[in-house]
């Protein structure tokens, strides 16, 4: 079938708009009617050329929702009209990751998902003969995609699929890191660098659960407004102190008991942990830095006690949890509506990755 799609051809370059062969679902594989995406930073570091596994011509997109249009021989978990989400970190409850109850990383599928292609090694997407690779086993900047059945998340239907699409990344990655990574408990101090489409979601997990201090830190003073509607009561913008650990240690009585690094910035990240709290304090990165980036500190400070941890969507289990996440916006327990500044047509989904650019949105959804 021909799907209409935006392509991403080379690293820095503006997507364009296509319309693109897609092949049917294999054994395994279902076809969905993508309705709703969202645009995660990380499309635009995918398409920076700053990702180590970006390849192209690629078709970018991992924030998405829409309805099964046809399934593949042997699914059995989902069926034609079924609303799903599909899943970057998919949950095949049968590998030794899945298994371990220790992890939600899925390594099922893992290994062609980090080259651009379905589980049999090959691609479903071309163009005039010509391949073109997904992304995150996801590509939902196409109206259909083939996606693996163990990669969708099936989802109540009277859920709007532009508000719930950035269940898919943005929601679960910041809730979840509160909820089921970091299980911050209430009365906890946390501080949350990088308010964007992330980190404005830990702050919300964060006042779910009952923290104490909410500290947020941005560059951008216009985060702050927002911030605190979700929850932050204590803002630092780093341009007006001189020094943001020592500021952060003052006002929690020695460090935080969490920090979150949403942003990607690996020296925002060695802040993070240094104004944890000594003997407890946990710092997590959620932020996905550049290809070649490291992170340093010196070792006394894990020897005193820190710990740094990473957190990949969220921790959660995607084919379990982004239902019940579903659920809990229906019932009015999180605000996906603030968080979406505008609404796109596929035709301008460049001007989403500029909004971002500029600081000006905080979720930029594209309606197919
Ligand atoms: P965003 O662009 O919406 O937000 C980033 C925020 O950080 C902005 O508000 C910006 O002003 C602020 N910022 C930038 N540099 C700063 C600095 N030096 N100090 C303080 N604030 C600064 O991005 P997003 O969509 O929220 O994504 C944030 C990061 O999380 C990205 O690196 C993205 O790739 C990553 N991410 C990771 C996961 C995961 O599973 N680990 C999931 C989604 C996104
Ligand atoms: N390809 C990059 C890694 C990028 C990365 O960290 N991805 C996150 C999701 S970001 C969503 O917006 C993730 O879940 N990673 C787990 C995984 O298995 O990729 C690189 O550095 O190679
Ligand atoms: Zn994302």
């Amino acid at each position: 079938m021909k799907t209409r799609a935006a392509v991403a051809w080379k690293a820095g370059q503006p997507l364009t708009i296509e319309t693109v062969d897609l092949a049917g679902p294999k054994a395994g594989e279902v076809l969905v009617e993508i309705k709703a995406t969202g645009i995660c930073h990380t499309d635009y570091y995918t398409l920076s050329g700053a990702d180590p596994e970006g390849i192209f011509p690629s078709i970018l997109g991992h924030e998405g929702a829409g309805i099964v249009v046809d399934v593949g021989p042997g699914v059995k978990s989902l069926r034609k009209g079924d609303h799903v989400i599909p899943l970057y970190t998919p949950e095949c409850r049968e590998c030794k990751f899945c298994l371990s109850q220790k992890t939600n990383l899925c390594q099922a599928i893992r290994s062609t998902q980090g080259r651009g292609l379905m589980p049999d090694a090959t691609s479903r997407f071309s163009l005039n003969g010509q391949d073109l690779f997904h992304y995150m086993g996801t590509s939902t900047f196409s109206n259909y995609i083939v996606v693996p059945e163990i990669a969708l998340a099936k989802i109540r239907e009277d859920a709007p699929f532009d508000k719930v699409c950035y269940i898919g990344c943005g929601v679960t990655t910041g809730i979840g890191a509160v909820l089921f990574t970091a299980k911050v408990e209430a009365g906890a101090n946390v501080v949350v660098f990088g308010l964007g489409g992330i980190g404005l979601n830990v702050i919300q997990g964060a006042k779910m659960v009952g923290a104490g201090k909410i500290i947020g830190v941005d560059l951008n003073p216009e985060r702050e407004k927002m911030a605190r509607e979700f929850g932050m009561t204590h803002f630092i913008n780093p341009k007006e102190i001189e020094n943001v650990v020592d500021t952060i240690v003052q006002m929690t009585d020695g460090g935080a008991d969490y920090s979150f690094e949403c942003i990607g910035n690996t020296k925002v990240m060695r802040d993070a942990l240094e104004c944890t709290h000594k003997g407890w304090g946990r710092s997590i990165i959620i932020g996905v830095a550049e290809a070649g980036a490291e992170i340093s500190t010196r070792p006394f400070q894990l020897v005193t006690g820190r710990k740094w941890e990473g957190s990949a969507f969220g921790g959660a289990r995607g084919r379990t949890d982004v239902p019940k996440i579903v659920d809990w916006y229906m019932e009015g327990k999180i605000n996906i509506d603030s968080l979406i500044t505008h609404k796109l047509k596929l035709e301008d989904i460049n001007e989403g990755f500029e909004l971002m650019k500029r600081g000006e949105s905080i979720r930029s959804v594209v309606i197919f």
